[in-house]
């Protein structure tokens, strides 16, 4: 449990990660930080010496050296925390950095809980909270995409747009209300169709960043494609083809993978989760009927189903009906004919002009790579923007909803005439919505939850 009585501690915490490097750097926050490290650090008297400045010496603690290390000062409150901040670079072991740490904490630090020092940046106003949950979202990035998305909203992308739209807001609702003093005279100082104006790009603006939540989750968590068909079609040959690597079993007997096998690719900086499945037919074989189940209920769960046919045997016939039982409705669902080495070029583009499909031949690599592109356009639809602001986090998903479903309800009363007062309350709720999301509204238990989730030392 977060206790804000004891955010004037300082704390201490491994900022690198556990194990064994080449450095190790450690941070202290809080009012004493300077002077800890100062008493641990002879050479020269910290408390004199500037803000953003290096130091190189011996840290001592009770006449025996610790380790040579390198300071980085920041003085309060030009620092990541706002606080006075020591930054230790020393060797990288493990045991020097615990030593450091008894030592820090023998000086009166104490360890910081997880994400503190973020947590007492947002407390001193250096970040708000969705740029404090785009730190979390960097530091776990592992694409190109999260990691610019993560980055722009820490830089306060999102909670610029949400800032401008606040300020709006509270304007309009300082003259609504400044009208309810004066109900007598019925004088309007909001002009109605500006706000109402106002009422209508909200509205826009929350909407496209609600509809970007859906990208923004694919961002975040990866796409997740079923390769699926017949067996034999070379669906496990396609998967290693994709990954580059002898993953998953390949051989000539139909019904070789009984089993799904997930892995995860990186295309164009998005995220794939490729799942091959078992071949799909009806079998006496128990467990492979089973696996044929599983391949229809991956297919059902997946963002985006490749159907691969082999077009040496596959029938146009068999797969328009296909097409029409299992994708009638589906958007994201690739027809591809596999190999092609196989075959005439000519032969096929008779053979299948009626079907709408990508081939290649998965063994011999060709045209794999516009299987690739279709992948990615499938998730963009040709434009992923990365520049624009994009949500990733359910928290702002579900609140943004909140001031959408409030802007609707102002908008409506609008329409309806209802009086000044009934208006303001309906501003009100949509300020306390954006209010939650950028932590000018908070409480305790949501900030919990929200700084827990982050790794000690940062
Ligand atoms: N010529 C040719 N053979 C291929 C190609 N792709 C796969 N094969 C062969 O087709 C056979 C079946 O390939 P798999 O990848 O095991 O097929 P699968 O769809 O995973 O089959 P199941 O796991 O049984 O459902 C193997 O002998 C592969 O070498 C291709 O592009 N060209
Ligand atoms: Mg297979």
């Amino acid at each position: 449990m977060y206790n804000l009585n004891t955010w004037n501690d300082t704390i201490i915490a491994i900022a690198t990660p556990p194990g064994v490097g080449a450095i190790g750097v450690l941070r202290i926050s809080g009012e004493k930080a300077i002077e800890i490290i100062n008493d641990l650090f002879p050479s020269k008297d910290l408390l004199l010496l500037p803000s953003h400045t290096l130091h190189v010496g011996n840290l001592v603690n009770n006449g025996s050296i610790i380790d040579e290390v390198v300071l980085s000062l920041f003085k309060a409150p030009r620092s990541y925390t706002g606080e006075n901040v020591v930054e230790i670079s020393c060797h990288g072991s493990a045991f020097i950095q615990q030593k450091i740490i008894d030592a820090c904490i023998e000086k009166g630090a104490r360890l910081a809980r997880p994400g503190e020092f973020t947590q007492r940046a947002f407390l001193n106003g250096k970040l708000d909270l969705t740029q404090a949950e785009a730190v979390a979202d960097l530091i776990a990035s592992n694409t190109e995409a999260s990691r610019k998305t993560a980055l722009l909203n820490m830089r306060g992308g999102f909670s610029n747009i949400l800032k401008e739209l606040r300020e709006q807001l509270l304007k309009f609702s300082a003259l609504i209300e400044l009208e309810l003093d004066f109900s007598q005279e019925d004088v309007e100082f909001a002009d109605r169709s500006q706000l109402y104006e106002l009422i209508l790009s909200a509205e826009k603006t929350t909407g496209e960043l609600l509809q970007s939540f859906q990208l923004g989750n694919v961002i975040r968590n990866g796409v997740q494609v079923a390769i699926i068909g017949k067996p034999n079609a070379g669906k496990s040959t396609l998967l290693n083809t994709l990954l580059n690597e002898n993953r998953a079993i390949v051989s000539d007997i139909a019904g070789t993978t009984r089993d799904t096998i997930e892995e995860v690719i990186n295309i164009e900086g998005i995220l794939f989760r490729l799942i091959d499945t078992a071949g799909i037919r009806t079998s006496k074989d128990e467990i492979e009927s089973i696996g044929v189940e599983k391949s229809f209920e991956k297919m059902r769960l997946a963002d985006i189903v490749i159907y691969l046919f082999d077009c040496t045997h596959e029938t146009v016939d068999h797969l328009l009906a296909e097409q029409q039982q299992l994708f009638s409705n589906s958007k994201n669902f690739i027809l591809v004919g596999n190999k092609l080495d196989m075959m005439d070029a000519d032969n096929i583009i008779q053979k299948y002009e009626d079907i709408k499909a990508l081939f290649i031949s998965a063994k011999e690599h060709t045209h794999v790579n516009l299987l690739k592109k279709e992948l990615v356009d499938k998730v963009t639809s040709g434009n992923l923007q990365t520049e624009n602001v994009i949500i990733t986090n359910a928290r702002h998903f579900e609140a943004l909803q909140k001031v959408n479903d409030a802007l609707v309800d102002i908008r409506k009363g609008m329409d309806e005439k209802i009086p000044g007062d009934l208006i303001a309350l309906d501003i009100r709720r949509c300020l306390h919505y954006l209010g939650e999301i950028t932590g000018q509204i908070t409480n305790e238990d949501q900030l919990d939850y929200i700084f827990s989730k982050f790794c000690i030392g940062k």
